[in-house]
């Protein structure tokens, strides 16, 4: 009790639930949490103010010389900027290094999480562990001649398959390789456009190894060493690529192949997969390393039994963040709710066990959890937390199913312990998840045209008007989901389909946009036609935040299959943040621009306070790699500003003019593709 008193929230500043959330069942639980007197980060939002100058990004804290501010002033700047730091940075210098330094955190972040990945794929593919044995040999032999593994042997002058085993060490340890080789560039950028490829070399930008690109931002960007913004954002693009090209995209793979490749299933979303009568183990971080081995435990039936002999009914997993994208795609487990939610869910009273590993968990989970029953365990040498109530329980991959099993058995044992004040909200979406690179080449494509030639046609007889990639975080600085939403709609109203991971796609699942159904409800006459046709939403979620490399491979297999341009950037095709927070996200929005893509992030950009700078990135990056940024925050206006954009690109292709909407027969398309 004493420690809920802690937790009191000052009466005067709370949170308005309806005006901080467009989700029924958030706004009940910020409700509850206001009955109960605990403080979650809806409250904090209202009662912290944000800088206004570190969101501009002329806040220079590089040195111990600062803080040195340089506001932009209200009537902005006429004739010659003169703003200096102490030792005479520019805001163009400052906004840079922040902004490169913010890429070189989120590209960290992704990547770290992708060595992790590969260190347990190798350790796979030794035999070293029991636990984890290779699921998709298919997708081994795909990726293997990206890395320069050869998938073939010659035996008495006949070509024989390699291997498979063989293969899967050479994959592993070439890359691990990856993240620190001493010569050449990474493998990895040979599955991008060749004119991409030229542009990235031709402004000399082609990563060398993973690891190498964030250390030197982090050296570029110490006090006296790179103060040229343009030379600045070189190296922040060469990070960038690293990210995307390389460590999200070798997590990607690699957990494909380790764990399967996804492919589309139906499952639900909300705090409403919570049940009141099972024990509840809500899995919330990244890494899919952990939590499959929960889910393999959970879902045998020793655990299944136990639970009962303890008077459950049976056990619910369910995923908060990325996590829950990673276990969703590939085993249906149901998404419990966005980066916002995580407190909520253990204030359902409900949740027996928070099980985190890395990124995007609130230190305030630990504080929420001690008001309830609920253990919260840390998992990762990496991230642990100060509080006394947080068990850690260090997950290995040489014991991984015996952690997984003392962690579900801590939560089974802790149901009894429950108090009376649980409160579920009912609200849950049903959704149809797991669309990877393959899916959408089996479901557009078809398996006997084996490309994306469907997509293409629909976009050529301009059924489909574009692509869009639209990604992200929630923000407490923004209604909880109301710009992914909105977004989205206005997207799919104007015939433009939509290719989502991370909070963006549990925010569409909530909404019930990830089901073939909802095509006839919210799209326009083009888009659903074509979803009621194949059996698609026209939303279709692709993953995880590491999963956004599917969508650079998505836009790649685009342009392979003809009729659209030669590069990425050719493409009708726009990318989306509309509620962005991260570092990860300043990453991924960078590595889209890098890719050739049109990104528009919504909440602010920390740029604002340089506009020289900010032209650079808005205008001037078009002429270097084909993509650019933009910002606003009207959801709609953002859509459709990305939609003016596609049309933009129709024009440029001569595809621009409606045409007879007549199904294109093989014939034609061999003419088209020649
Ligand atoms: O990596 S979308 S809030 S959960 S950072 Fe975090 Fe943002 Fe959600 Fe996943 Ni991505």
């Amino acid at each position: 009790m004493a420690d809920r008193m802690q937790e009191k929230v000052k009466a005067e500043k709370l949170a308005d639930p309806a005006s901080v959330s467009i989700d029924i069942a958030t706004q009940t639980m910020i409700s509850r949490a206001h009955e109960l007197g605990i403080e979650t980060i809806f409250d904090r939002a209202v009662k912290m103010k944000p800088c206004n100058i570190g969101n501009q990004g002329t806040c220079c804290k590089n040195c111990g010389m600062g803080p040195c501010r340089l506001p932009l002033p209200k009537s902005g700047i006429e004739g010659e900027d003169t703003r200096k730091g102490l030792c005479g940075a520019s805001a163009n210098t400052i906004a840079a290094r922040n902004f490169i330094r913010m890429i070189a955190g989120g590209a960290a972040a992704h990547s770290d999480h992708g060595r992790g990945v590969a260190e347990v794929f190798l350790s796979a593919a030794r035999k070293e562990s029991e636990d984890y044995r290779i699921k998709d040999y298919d997708k081994l032999f795909a990726i293997a001649p990206h890395l320069n593994v050869a998938t073939t042997v010659e035996v008495d002058g006949e070509i024989c398959d390699r291997d498979k085993d063989e293969v899967a060490l050479e994959v592993g340890e070439k890359a691990i390789g990856e993240w620190g080789k001493s010569a050449g560039h990474l493998s990895y950028l040979n599955r991008a456009p060749k004119p991409l490829y030229e542009k990235w070399k031709k402004q000399g930008v082609l990563p060398r190894n993973i690891d190498r690109e964030i250390v030197e931002i982090m050296h570029r960007t110490h006090i006296g060493v790179d103060q040229d913004y343009k030379n600045l954002m070189k190296q922040g693009t060469r990070a960038a690529i690293a990210d995307g090209w390389g460590g999200s995209m070798l997590a990607t793979d690699l957990q494909d192949v380790l764990f399967g490749t996804p492919y589309p299933l139906q499952s639900e979303a909300n705090l409403g997969v919570m049940k009141a009568d099972h024990v509840n183990i809500v899995i919330h971080g990244h890494e899919p390393i952990l939590s499959e081995m929960i889910v393999a435990v959970a879902q045998g039936p020793e655990m299944e039994e136990y639970a009962r002999s303890k008077g459950a009914k049976g056990i619910q997993l369910s995923g908060i963040c990325c996590t829950a994208n990673e276990i969703l795609q590939r085993h249906g487990v149901p998404l419990c709710g966005t980066f916002l939610q995580q407190e909520l869910a253990i204030i359902t009273g409900a949740c027996d066990a928070m099980v985190v590993d890395i990124q995007c968990i609130f230190q305030n989970v630990a504080n929420v959890a001690k008001c309830f029953h609920t253990k919260l365990i840390t998992t990762h040498p990496i991230a642990r937390m100060e509080q006394e109530n947080v068990i850690h329980i260090e997950f290995d991959e040489h014991h991984a199913r015996e952690d997984a099993e003392r962690i579900v058995k801590m939560a089974i044992d802790n149901f009894e312990n429950r108090g009376a004040d649980v409160m579920i909200p009912p609200q849950k979406g049903t959704q149809v998840a797991g669309f990877g690179v393959e899916a959408i080449q089996y479901h557009l494509g078809g398996t006997f045209r084996g490309s994306y030639y469907t997509l293409n046609d629909n976009i050529i007889n301009g059924r489909i008007r574009g692509i869009g990639g639209v990604v992200g975080c929630n923000n407490a600085r923004t209604r909880h989901n109301e710009g992914h939403i909105a977004v989205v709609k206005e997207l799919i109203k104007n015939d433009v389909i939509v290719l989502t991971t991370g909070c963006n796609g549990i925010a569409c699942a909530m909404e019930g946009l990830l089901t073939p159904e909802s095509a006839a409800v919210y799209c326009g006459p083009g888009l659903a036609e074509v979803c009621e046709t194949v059996g698609i939403p026209p939303v279709l979620h692709l993953g995880s935040c590491v999963d956004n490399s599917r969508i650079l491979l998505a836009a790649t297999e685009v342009v392979k299959a003809g009729g659209l341009g030669n590069d990425i950037s050719d493409l009708p095709a726009a990318g989306s943040a509309p509620e962005w927070m991260s570092e990860k996200a300043i990453s991924i929005g960078h590595y889209f621009v890098a890719s050739g893509v049109y990104t528009v992030f919504g909440v602010g950009l920390p740029v604002t306070g340089a506009p020289v700078f900010q032209k650079y990135l808005f205008e001037e990056f078009e002429k270097l790699y084909g993509g650019m940024w933009d910002l606003e925050i009207d959801p709609v206006r953002h859509a459709q500003k990305m939609i003016a954009h596609i049309d933009t690109k129709r024009k440029a292709l001569g595809i621009d003019r409606s045409r007879e909407r007549i199904m294109v027969d093989m014939a034609t398309r061999r003419e088209m593709s020649a």
